[in-house]
Order: structure tokens, then C-alpha cells, then sequence
């Protein structure tokens, strides 16, 4: 029997439910600070949420919602100015407490540490952003209970590309069934599935009606002992809600 070694997380939607008041308010904040009448409604937000990679986004924005925006000749740098100011009013909102973890995820972590289960990250969102995250939402020293924080720019194709996925796994030196990913959009599950890995699904607003084909189960979030989860799509496990039990259990269900 192929044991579970790792848990492999991605962070936007699936440790904390980021985008819409989160990421999107800093965008807002961002264009707002460069002088610019760009306001991204919630709405927009979440056709926009199509591409991942704040910088990738905002080209698709003017590429696709915004074709009037008379474009500077340097548009690659005008965009990267333009995230890196979001970043910084992401990462104050993170500071200030803004955004929690979606519930189970510090009870999950914390039960993982103890049994000496590897963990990592795999995300596209920016590295300052998961720093800022796991400060400030989880544990002031929780970077280094991750073994592998692979973030943005680190691989050449974003998420719904595998590279992210594949990237973590050659860095632990480990095979795909011998770990749960955790995600939470149809980006997310392509990047996953793509490196073969079985994947947890907790949904959120802006993703509860995606394509999560191939997920090893849908659920509505990782649930605790007083306030299980739902299943949306999959088998029932014995206990509704996540813990090492339950993961070992659906990782022998998607292995076999
Ligand atoms: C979510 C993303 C990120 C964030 C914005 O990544 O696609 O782009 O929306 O963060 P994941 P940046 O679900 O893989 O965590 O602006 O730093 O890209
Ligand atoms: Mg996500």
C-alpha cells in the first residue's frame, strides 16, 4: 500500500478565501493610487479570475474588457509597477488581519505537523503573499513548517499548467501518490491533476460551480469535529471532516 507523505497546498481560495475581498481590493487600491478610473466590481473579478497571476490578469483585462486604455509603450513595466503597489496593500491587508483561514486549515496543519506529515506549497500567487499569510493568519513562525513554498514567477508556466505541481514534487523528491494536493478552482485542479497528484477540492463563491473532474472529492470546506463538511462530489468518508484518518482514507480511495 502506497503511503501518504505529503500535503501539498495551494493558497488563494483554499488556505483563505483571498480574492474577492482580498486580492480584488488591492487591485482597486492599486489603480486607484496610479490614478486610474479601473475599478474591478466583484463581478468582473470573477470573469477576470479566469487568468492566474495578478500581472497576467491585468493584461487580460486590458486585452479583454479594456481595449480603450491607451497602452504605454512600456506596458510590461507599467503592469509590473502597477502589481507591485497592489502587493504592498495585499500584504498590509494581510498585517491587519483582513483575511482568516477558511475553517479547518489551522487544525488540519497543526494535526499534520504533529504526526510528522511533509508539507509544502504550491501556488501562483505572489511569494510576499504567502509569507504574509502564513505570519500573520497562521503562525508567526509558519514559513518554516512548509518543507517547499513554490510560489509565482519560480516556474515559467502558471497554474492551469502542472509546472508548479511538478516543481514541488522534484524538490521533495517524492511521486505523485504518495500526496494529497488541496485546491479550490478549475485552474487549480488542471495544475494537479496535470502532475497526476489526487486533489482535495474545497470549493468557494467565486469557484463553486467550476469543472472539478478527476478531484478525488468536492466538499464545501474542510470541516471540524463541531461543524462538518459537505460533500458536494465523491464517496462519504467515515468522519466529515478533515483529519489524518480522513486524508489517509481518500488517499487510498484515489490511489486504487
Ligand atoms: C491565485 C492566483 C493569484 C492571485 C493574485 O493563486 O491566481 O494570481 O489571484 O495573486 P492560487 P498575485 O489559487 O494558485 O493560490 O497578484 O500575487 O498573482
Ligand atoms: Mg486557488
Amino acid at each position: 500500500m502506497t503511503e501518504l507523505k505529503a500535503l501539498i497546498f495551494d493558497v488563494d481560495g483554499t488556505l483563505a478565501d483571498t480574492e474577492k475581498d482580498g486580492h480584488r481590493v488591492a487591485f482597486n487600491l492599486a489603480f486607484e493610487q496610479a490614478g486610474l478610473d479601473w475599478d474591478w466590481s466583484v463581478t468582473l473579478y470573477g470573469k477576470l479570475l479566469k487568468v492566474t497571476g495578478g500581472k497576467e490578469r491585468i493584461r487580460y483585462y486590458l486585452d479583454e474588457f479594456n481595449r480603450e486604455f491607451s497602452q504605454p509603450d512600456n506596458l510590461d513595466d507599467f503592469i509590473a509597477d502597477l502589481h507591485k503597489s497592489k502587493t504592498a496593500f495585499y500584504t498590509q491587508m494581510l498585517s491587519e488581519g483582513v483575511i482568516p483561514l477558511r475553517q479547518g486549515v489551522k487544525r488540519l496543519i497543526h494535526e499534520a505537523r504533529e504526526s510528522g506529515m511533509r508539507l509544502a506549497i504550491a501556488t501562483t500567487t505572489t511569494p510576499a503573499n504567502v509569507s504574509a499569510l502564513l505570519v500573520h493568519a497562521l503562525d508567526e513562525n509558519s514559513e518554516g513548517w512548509f518543507e517547499v513554498i513554490a510560489a509565482g514567477d519560480i516556474v515559467p508556466a502558471k497554474k492551469p499548467a502542472a509546472d508548479i505541481y511538478e516543481f514541488v514534487l522534484k524538490e521533495m523528491g517524492l511521486q505523485a501518490n504518495e500526496c494529497l494536493a488541496f485546491e479550490d478552482s478549475y485552474n487549480g485542479i488542471c495544475s494537479s491533476t496535470g502532475a497526476d497528484l489526487p486533489t482535495i477540492i474545497t470549493v468557494n463563491e467565486y469557484t463553486q460551480d467550476d469543472d472539478f473532474s478527476g478531484a478525488a472529492i468536492v466538499l464545501d470546506n474542510m470541516g471540524d469535529p463541531d461543524n462538518k463538511f459537505n460533500v458536494i462530489d465523491g464517496f462519504t468518508p467515515e468522519e466529515m471532516f478533515l483529519n489524518l484518518k480522513t486524508l489517509k482514507q481518500i488517499h487510498q480511495q484515489a490511489i486504487t
